[in-house]
């Protein structure tokens, strides 16, 4: 398995708006998407730094992934994502090394890339993602 580089670093945030605020006028980074993932029951703003983004995630619903996160935990640095080249491989070679997966089957992500999760209980506490970009996406 091959990790390319950290794709995003997800941060929960409680108004997405205010946040979006934060990171154009004091850090100086362009918001470039906002993206609806409603699935995953979340709101994204996306920013660039570098090879990297910054993937602002405002909750849609309580009881969805973020909801939960930020009443258990409050805002901040909510998941990791990873660039990887054959995600399916990947996912069952750390399955294979003992890792829980919170996803056996890839799902669509923002931006349409195929993406799955490891648990944090497996990873250091950290929630672990994975992503592949398809052929032909832009
Ligand atoms: N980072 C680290 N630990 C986390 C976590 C996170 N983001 N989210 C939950 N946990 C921990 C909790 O603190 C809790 O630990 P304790 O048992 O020690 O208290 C444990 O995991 C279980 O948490 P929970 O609140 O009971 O929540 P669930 O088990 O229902 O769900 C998780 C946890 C990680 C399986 C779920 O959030 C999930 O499936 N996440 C993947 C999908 C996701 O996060 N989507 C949002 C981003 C979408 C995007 O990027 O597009």
């Amino acid at each position: 398995m091959e990790l390319t580089h950290i794709e995003h670093i997800g941060i929960a945030v409680k108004d997405l708006q205010k946040a979006i605020d934060y990171y154009e006028n004091v850090l100086g980074v362009h918001c470039y998407a906002i993206e609806e993932v409603k699935e995953q029951k979340v709101r994204t703003a996306f920013f660039k730094v570098g090879q990297t983004k910054i993937e602002l995630l405002e909750s849609t619903d309580a009881e969805g992934p973020v909801g939960k996160f930020i009443e258990k935990k409050g805002e901040g640095i909510h998941h990791m994502a990873f660039a990887v080249q054959h995600i399916d491989k990947a996912l069952e070679e750390v399955e294979s090394k003992g890792i829980r997966l919170i996803d056996k089957e890839t799902r669509k992500g923002a931006e349409g890339l195929d993406i799955a999760f490891l648990h944090p209980k497996s990873t250091f506490g950290v929630l672990t993602e994975f992503c592949e970009k398809k052929a032909g996406k832009e």
